[in-house]
């Protein structure tokens, strides 16, 4: 069965024969992909390689390093140099941005990467998955300053996503829809398993930390309410709801079946712009999201189309099934007036 099915490798090469994907970004995506092997081998072998436990170090986020946090980062910095068309890289797990080029150019490539989201989910055998995107560069760069990277999500070329669950799943867009691949263990390959993978118009199931509803604004109170309200409420339906503390399981979930995800500003996290960061998060999921036909937003504008004041950034997450997203774009509106 395994021989009928499409390999990352043919893929990939199908679509540089299209020329709709350049030979470097083909071994840029290579790359990634063996990062994500290896990565997914240390996660499920975790237990036996004494890996699961917390460096005593912190990243720029504050947050207290897992030792896979750091051995993913060194996995992606060492695998995404190999092509040489690569001139910074972007990490969540790194203050500054990391320049492989003394004077990159016009096409040289920008990685952007969140090595292990959900790494507290770790310890506990839970689902994490690692982030990554690729934009090319529109000019020749005279300063290697952290204002090079700050470019909108509308420039990203290539995102995608890897899933550590019960399977490993690669999912990925190069602006011609989403495809998924899983990994097949003892083989090592990476199968095309979800091909065009489109989000429905409609669903019954939402993503939001309830915990944190003391803090809501109005525009997601109201939503989360409706969704709870249920048959006897203004939506006439009952919802379902799922929290899995790994925005790649959850965007993997909202691909496969349907949703929206929610992880908006409020009261406790505004000034720091929100929990989830632009760059190597919001965007690249935005990106996929948009490509099966989802929609993603702050609630006040398209998330691709923010203009990133540093590369850190954090940033409003609501995204999934368009009119989802919509309804909560139009209360967010009423709000305003
Ligand atoms: P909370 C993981 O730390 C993460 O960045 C996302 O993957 C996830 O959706 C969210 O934060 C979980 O946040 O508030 O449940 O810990």
């Amino acid at each position: 069965m395994t021989l009928e099915r499409t390999t990352l490798r043919k893929f990939l090469l199908n679509l540089q024969k299209d020329d709709a994907l350049d030979q470097d970004l083909v071994l840029l995506i290579e790359d990634i992909a063996t990062s994500c092997r290896i990565i997914s081998h240390q996660i499920h072998n975790g237990p036996f390689l004494n890996i699961l436990g917390a460096t005593e170090t912190s990243n720029i986020q504050g947050e207290t390093q897992k030792k896979l946090d750091v051995i993913a980062n060194d996995v992606f910095l060492s695998h995404c140099s190999n092509c040489g068309r690569v001139a910074a890289l972007v990490s969540e797990e790194l203050e500054d941005v990391v320049w492989l080029k003394e004077k990159p150019e016009k096409g040289d490539y920008l990685v952007y990467f969140d090595p292990l989201d959900g790494s507290s989910n770790l310890n506990v055998n839970l689902s994490v998955g690692s982030i990554f995107s690729v934009v090319e560069l529109e000019e020749d760069i005279q300063t290697l300053s952290n204002e090079v990277v700050l470019l909108n999500g509308t420039k990203q070329i290539f995102a995608g996503y890897s899933l550590y669950g019960p399977s490993t799943s690669l999912v990925f867009s190069t602006g011609q829809g989403v495809n998924g691949f899983t990994h097949m263990i003892g083989t090592g390959e990476f199968f095309l398993t979800f091909p065009d993978m489109q989000l429905p118009d409609q669903t019954d199931e939402f993503a939001i930390n309830a915990s944190r509803w003391r803090q809501w604004d109005p525009a997601i109170s109201r939503y989360v309410q409706e969704c709870i309200d249920g048959e006897a409420g203004p939506r006439q339906k009952t919802f379902n709801m799922r929290w899995t503390a790994s925005m790649v399981a959850e965007v993997h979930r909202i691909l496969t079946r349907g949703g929206i995800f929610l992880y908006p500003v409020d009261k406790e996290n505004e000034a720091r712009g929100g929990k989830l960061r632009l760059l190597y998060e919001a965007n690249p999921m935005s990106f996929i999201v948009e490509q099966a036909n989802g929609r993603a937003s702050t609630g006040y504008q398209r998330i691709l189309d923010v203009e990133p004041q540093s590369h850190h950034q954090r940033i409003s997450v609501i995204l999934g099934c368009s009119a989802e997203v919509e309804r909560i774009e139009s209360y967010y509106r009423e709000l305003e007036r």
